[in-house]
């Protein structure tokens, strides 16, 4: 199969989209003008704007320098709405959506259980149904022991509200990125990006898919696929968070260049059998990509940049941002994006 296979269904130009980190100064020509599909400032300091198409991603980046913006910018004209709490913006070929909800007295699992039903609703009514990409932000995500555990729990309240029974396996999930906020805000940040026409899910041979980890993993094994291509050229390879797992075993225990390392072979794997695809994407990480490295230790994010800076081209934008990873051994997990047109 090629990439350049043709659309169907009612669209009349393929999905587009640039994705890239950009300097806050460049927004508000791109707020003005009818292009921005999302926008996406990180930690703290990122500014307030009333605007669907704005989402402050409730993490902060490590490393010094000015935290860059993250813009998704169509080749269409984008319109955009709030949808009871839900905000929505669309080209007509693809869809942004973000939903925060606060976790009540009800916990993490009631919480998703909402969030999912509302999404999966939403997106049934829309035409642009098709789920491709997916991010979770929860705090205390390793809380709670055994099949207590918050992310655990998360994982199976987002099943029920997908409406994913025990054993439909890969039905259409999305690739996604599950990881803890620092700030200690009981809010779940749920955001994803869907399309007209669903992508092709893209698994990791060196990984388990994790719609099948087994039970020692909790009761609902995570809803999620390792990568996803969507249909035709205009959008990179998506990538799911990704970290020093091999089958379904946590490697390297401590260290946390180590787990760069396995990362980066997993990251590259996904890259090959993504290829077998879609030929055109290059082989390597690499200017075409661009990469979130969540760091679960401030104090580590040096040897990450340094160990990342070892192994991949400098002209790979990365943004390292403080986050908790949902397994305690885990110390980093990277998700990206690869095949953006030069
Ligand atoms: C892993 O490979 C690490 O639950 O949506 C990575 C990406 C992880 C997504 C999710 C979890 C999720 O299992 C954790």
């Amino acid at each position: 199969m090629s990439r350049a296979r043709p659309i169907g269904g009612g669209g009349l130009r393929p999905a587009a989209l640039q994705m890239r980190y950009l300097e806050a100064a460049e927004l508000p020509r791109l707020l003005a003008g009818d292009r921005l599909l999302a926008a996406f400032g990180f930690g703290a300091g990122a500014p307030r704007l009333d605007d669907p198409r704005w989402l402050r991603v409730p993490l902060q980046p490590l490393g010094g320098g000015t935290a860059p913006v993250e813009a998704w910018i169509s080749q269409a004209p984008v319109r955009h709405g709030r949808d009871a709490g839900l905000a929505w913006a669309s080209d007509g070929q693809l869809l942004f959506g973000a939903l925060e909800l606060e976790e009540g007295g009800d916990g993490i699992h009631a919480t998703a259980q909402r969030a999912y039903a509302r999404i999966r609703a939403f997106l049934a009514a829309s035409p642009c149904p098709h789920l491709l990409r997916m991010w979770n932000y929860l705090d205390a995500i390793t809380e709670g022991e055994g099949d207590a555990e918050r992310y655990r729990q998360f994982c199976v309240g987002r099943a029920a509200g997908l409406g994913i029974g025990a054993g439909d396996g890969d039905c259409r999930l999305p690739a996604a990125t599950a990881i803890g906020r620092c700030d200690g805000r009981r809010v779940l940040q749920v955001y994803w990006l869907a399309a007209r026409e669903p992508g092709l899910a893209v698994e990791n041979p060196r990984q388990l898919s994790a719609y099948r980890y087994p039970r020692q993993y909790g009761p609902q094994p995570p809803s999620f696929a390792r990568a996803m291509l969507p249909a035709g050229a205009g959008l990179p390879l998506l990538i799911s968070g990704t970290a020093a797992i091999v089958g379904h075993a946590s490697l390297h225990p401590g260290r946390v260049q180590a787990q760069v390392d396995e990362t980066l072979a997993n990251l590259q794997a996904l890259v090959d059998a993504a290829r077998v695809h879609a030929p055109g994407l290059p082989p390597a990480l690499g200017a075409g990509s661009l990469l979130k490295v969540y760091v679960r230790q401030a104090s580590d994010a040096a040897a990450v940049a340094e160990r990342l800076a070892r192994q991949l081209p400098p002209a790979l934008p990365r943004l390292l941002l403080h986050a908790q990873v949902c397994r305690r051994e885990l110390l980093v997990e990277i998700d990206g994006l690869h095949g953006l047109p030069a």
